[in-house]
């Protein structure tokens, strides 16, 4: 017996969906395209099929505290500290500077900590949580000139309108977000306050009306719901880069130091083909996306040993951008193959296939293999 159109249009999760019915129910059907990581505050990931998926619907969300509501017509961006001239900048007053459209990725220093052995603590990415946008705005450095930054500044800290009191360790009541960048990256070219994203205004997940994208970084620094920039006569030493987002330095002298998080490492990862697509004497296309944050990645190779043995593949990025990569591959014999790709960017840094524990929870680029089996 078949059901007919009725009988399929009344039961189930669609039916409630043509029944115009809100309730978890729906929502847990209409289409989501990305995976929750953890529902409140937003936290959301591209799936792996869609990494690198044009269109903002796709992007993933990392946020630390509930969205917080701007008001675009009152906004104003205030810029003061160790400058000369303390400004308060409307968003019309920042678009009528001169403004620059530029394609750059963003990564989350989390990105990947599924694949962490022993278990991290942290929200648990899987390879999605990075993804490439085009961002328009001003560049950074052009507001501190107007500011007029006096001599012996430190960071520039970018502060997000939303906060929240943490537990561990316990906080002096709610901190907003921050975080401090040096003059020096500040003023580079690929560090810009935006309020476009893919040619639309940002939403309110993405920083609305205003955020920072600080190409090349991790994540963290790319603040979101910018409302006021501070700069500082020395380093920030803010929640957001001393617990969190800081990597143990082995200094020379023998005494290990937390800094920052700061520069995107070099990524290849493997999207295709699945775990059961591969068949004897069948030619295939190994294939995946591959960055290096600052840097451009030069060569991409692939084994389908578990790394023993490597060959290149096709693919190449520029500098603060990803690049698809492609390698074919003819499959000799059935059984379990271990797929890895791995990236070497032009300062010659090539992916380790070991962790260092010294990044703590971030920073995460050792090479994950792919099992797959050969029918
Ligand atoms: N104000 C504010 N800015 C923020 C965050 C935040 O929680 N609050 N999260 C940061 C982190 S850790 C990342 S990875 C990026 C994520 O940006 P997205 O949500 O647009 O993908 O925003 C950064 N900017
Ligand atoms: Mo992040």
């Amino acid at each position: 017996m078949s059901l007919s159109r009725r009988e399929l249009l009344c039961s189930g999760p669609i039916a409630a969906v043509a029944a115009g019915l809100h309730s978890q129910f729906t929502s847990a059907v209409a289409a989501e395209p990305l995976i929750v990581r953890m529902q409140e505050p937003r936290n959301l990931e591209t799936p792996l099929a869609d990494l690198f998926a044009p269109g903002t619907d796709k992007f993933f969300v990392r946020s630390h505290f509930a969205t917080p509501e701007v008001d675009t017509k009152t906004f104003a961006l205030t810029v003061g500290g160790h400058v000369e001239n303390t400004l308060s900048l409307t968003l019309d007053d920042l678009k009528k500077m001169e403004s620059v459209s530029r394609e750059i990725v963003l990564e989350c220093a989390g990105n990947g900590r599924v694949f962490l052995v022993p278990q991290a603590r942290g929200l648990q990415w899987g390879h999605g949580a990075v993804g490439q946008a085009k961002w328009t705005g001003v560049p950074l450095g052009a507001v501190l000139e107007r500011a007029k930054v006096k001599t012996g500044a430190g960071d520039v800290v970018l502060v997000g309108a939303d906060k929240g009191a943490i537990a561990d360790p316990a906080t002096p009541g709610p901190i907003n977000f921050d975080r401090g960048i040096p003059l020096a990256k500040a003023k580079k070219d690929e560090t810009l306050l935006v309020w476009n994203m893919n040619d639309e205004p940002l939403t309110a997940s993405h920083g609305a009306p205003l955020r920072a994208i600080v190409g090349g970084w991790y994540g963290m620094a790319a603040v979101k719901w910018l409302s006021r920039i501070v700069v500082l006569d020395k380093p920030h030493a803010g929640f957001f880069q001393t617990f969190d987002y800081s990597v143990w330095e082995r200094a020379k002298e023998g005494l290990p130091q937390l800094v920052p998080v700061t520069a995107i490492q070099p990524k290849a990862v493997i999207t295709a083909p699945g775990v059961d697509a591969l068949a004897v004497g069948k030619p295939c296309t190994i294939e995946g996306y591959t960055w290096a944050g600052e840097n451009s990645v030069s060569k991409v190779e692939v084994s389908t040993d578990g790394g023993k043995n490597w060959f290149a593949a096709n693919g190449k990025a520029e500098p603060f951008k990803s690049a698809r990569w492609t390698a074919s591959f003819v499959p000799q014999k059935a059984g379990p193959l271990k797929l890895v790709a791995r990236c070497t960017d032009d300062k010659g840094t090539t992916q380790s296939d070991k962790r260092d524990a010294d990044r703590r929870t971030y920073m995460i680029n050792h090479l994950v293999p792919v099992e797959v089996t050969v029918k």
